[in-house]
């Protein structure tokens, strides 16, 4: 089925190849790709989209010496494929097999683990500098999005090369999409450099031809700038101290690999702009991008389909009908969404009230210090936001948001483990960076309701307030159809027993009711991580041997160390144990294993309670039978 990509492996492999094999190459690639993602999930528009673009990279560099830094890394499938990989691609995003993004501890060709966007120019640049400084001769090249583009840090980078007297090399992969269709000026901008494409590639012909003759190139190219000075305006690129090419084809290796042979002779920061379609040469995937982006196991004859069974809602869909429902009610509410429409479930509020709708771009520090604006104008600004995407802009929810006590609302995704996608996309450390601002409050609601009330309850203050839900469904508690409100900083006894009482904090409810059902233990749902319900707290320390805190976070800093810094204040002291994610990063795989591995699982929570407080538990049976469950 692959006869020459089997020939393949290792980069070195593929130099060896006479060009006239390459696009046989890249045709089977992308079948290669397209078959494996369809057998695992996983990105699949956006590596149809970079298959030309990686072989010619690895054609004409001399990888892994000289480093290739993909940008987010969503799109190196192709890549991993040609740097001996190919085998392991059926266990892509397991446990245990191969991850979704580049990491140095899997292949010497993965120089920079990324997964969060726009840091490739950066590293890519660092690299670069440290080889000039070690007196090393090898290229870095950063390969990045039209979406990632815009982020500030990607500016920062740039402007920081563009003074830099290094072999940098940035590729701009511009497929004119984000995850869904990119906002802002630099694309507006990009379009437009894109409508001068006659000049460009008269432009290339001519650094083609001047190739052998490298002093004559420099010389080209001053009267080439100041030719253009009287026709064009420079680009912005140029403009920040690059030798911009392009746009060319990203898909025509006859264009990819004489113009990368060039520009890899030339000195100083190149900045080469490959125009790609996102979904190349698989037809469903072009006509919509934004469904196969990262779609489950599909059957490539067939596309995606619609299950026949009713899925269980999922938090991120409670979001979107809450945002909606209050969108309805109060017009002071504006939706804010870095560039995650889709994923943080605001599609129908941007159909429905597109006037209140924000998309900013992936630019997370920007989202939040907007929104701060938008609060100090009356408005009642929403951010919806990956808990993992929201350390991005950690600074602007101290600076701009909560020591000015603006009323802003925080609607945190993918809170805990997140599975396939691993540490990169963990929620792990929300609880803990947020708590310790002033401020600010956090919600860990336990189900699909408690997540909607919460919404409403963090929409109720005058102050910020996160709500933390996890990626998926959760135990499956139909909604409300209301606006109500739980009340503010306060939980509940779910379930009475004796002895020991469980502290839940968010989902884990449920497993922890499972668990105390065969233990015979209390089960508090905490709901607030901040403000805690001190008054329930001590009162349950009052009637209980031995406290268990339980969170989807990471235990140093968490929701237990609230509960812990409480008792602490007030005097008591109570044997403790808490359960949450270890200080480790988790890796990539299916959410219940990951789970269960950390012991977060009804049988885990149950066998680390009956380890630690076996005593506990034992007097507890002894002095009387166990009450029943309370809700
Ligand atoms: C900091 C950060 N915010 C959001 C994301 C989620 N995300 C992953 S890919 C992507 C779109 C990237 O667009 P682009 O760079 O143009 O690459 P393409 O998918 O079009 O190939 C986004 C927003 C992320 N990875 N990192």
């Amino acid at each position: 089925m692959y006869p020459l990509l089997e020939t393949i492996n290792s980069p070195a492999d593929l130099r060896l190849l006479p060009r006239a094999q390459l696009k046989t190459l890249a045709d089977e690639l992308r079948a290669y790709v397209l078959h494996s993602v369809s057998q695992t999930g996983g990105h699949l528009s956006s590596n149809l989209g970079t298959v030309e673009l990686t072989v010619a990279l690895h054609y004409v560099f001399n990888t892994p010496d000289d480093r290739l830094v993909w940008d987010v890394g969503h799109q190196t499938y192709p890549h991993k494929i040609l740097t001996g990989r190919r085998e392991r691609m059926g266990s892509l995003r397991q446990l245990g097999g191969l991850s979704g993004f580049p990491r140095r501890d899997e292949s010497n060709y993965d120089t920079f683990g990324t997964a969060h966007s726009s840091t490739s120019i950066s590293a890519a640049l660092g690299m670069a500098m440290a080889a000039k400084q070690k007196g090393e001769d090898r290229r870095a090249v950063a390969i990045i999005g039209d979406g990632a583009m815009s982020a500030g840090m990607a500016f920062e980078a740039l402007n920081n090369a563009g003074v830099c007297d290094c072999n940098l090399l940035v590729v701009l992969n511009d497929n004119d999409m984000s995850i869904s269709p990119p906002v802002g000026a630099l694309n507006r901008y990009l379009a437009q450099l894109m409508s001068g494409q006659f000049y460009a590639s008269a432009k290339n012909v001519g650094k083609h031809v001047l190739k052998v003759a490298p002093p004559l190139f420099e010389l080209a190219k001053r009267l080439e700038t100041h030719a253009k000075g009287m026709v064009v305006p420079a680009t912005l690129f140029e403009n920040f101290g690059f030798n911009y090419i392009g746009p060319i084809d990203g898909h025509d290796l006859e264009s990819l690999i004489p113009t990368l042979e060039n520009i890899k002779h030339l000195k100083g920061p190149q900045f080469l702009h490959v125009v790609t379609k996102k979904g190349q040469g698989y037809k469903l995937a072009e006509a919509d991008p934004v469904a196969y982006h990262g779609p489950g196991k599909f059957d490539p004859a067939m596309g995606l389909q619609k299950s026949s069974t009713p899925a269980k809602q999922t938090f991120t869909q409670v979001f979107g009908h809450w945002l909606c429902d209050m969108a309805e009610k109060d017009s002071r509410l504006v939706g804010i969404t870095p560039a995650m429409r889709e994923g943080s479930g605001m599609v129908e509020f941007h159909q429905r009230f597109p006037e209140r709708y924000y998309d900013v771009g992936i630019a997370e520090q920007h989202a939040v210090t907007f929104a701060a604006g938008m609060a100090c104008e009356g408005l009642k600004p929403v951010v919806a936001i990956y808990s993992t995407f929201l350390q991005r802009a950690y600074d602007q929810l101290i600076h701009d948001v909560a020591i000015q006590n603006l009323p802003v609302v925080f609607a945190l995704d993918r809170a805990g483990l997140v599975g396939a996608d691993g540490a990169t996309h963990a929620g792990a450390y929300d609880i803990a960076f947020l708590r310790c601002i002033p401020n600010m409050s956090v919600a860990c609601p336990a189900d699909e309701n408690e997540c909607r009330m919460l919404l409403s309850s963090a929409y109720e203050q005058n102050h910020p307030v996160a709500v933390r839900y996890p990626r998926g469904a959760g135990a499956g508690v139909a909604t409300q159809a209301g606006l109500e409100a739980l009340p503010f900083a306060k939980g509940e006894v779910r379930r009475q027993g004796a002895g020991l009482a469980i502290l839940a904090f968010g989902t884990l409810l449920y497993p922890a009711l499972q668990a105390a059902e065969k233990l015979g233990v209390t089960v508090v749902n905490m709901r607030w991580a901040k403000p805690l319900d001190v008054a329930l707290l001590l009162q349950v320390a009052a009637s209980h041997d031995a406290l268990v805190t339980l969170e989807e976070g990471c235990i140093m800093g968490g929701a237990g160390s609230a509960v812990a810094e409480a008792l602490a204040e007030a005097g008591i002291s109570k044997p403790m144990l808490h359960l949450g994610l270890r200080d480790e990063f988790t890796e990539h795989g299916d959410p219940a294993k990951l789970l269960a591995q950390q012991g977060l699982d009804a049988a885990g929570i149950e066998q680390a309670i009956s380890t630690r407080f076996a005593e506990v538990l034992l007097a507890a049976k002894a002095a009387k039978p166990a009450l029943k469950s309370v809700a």
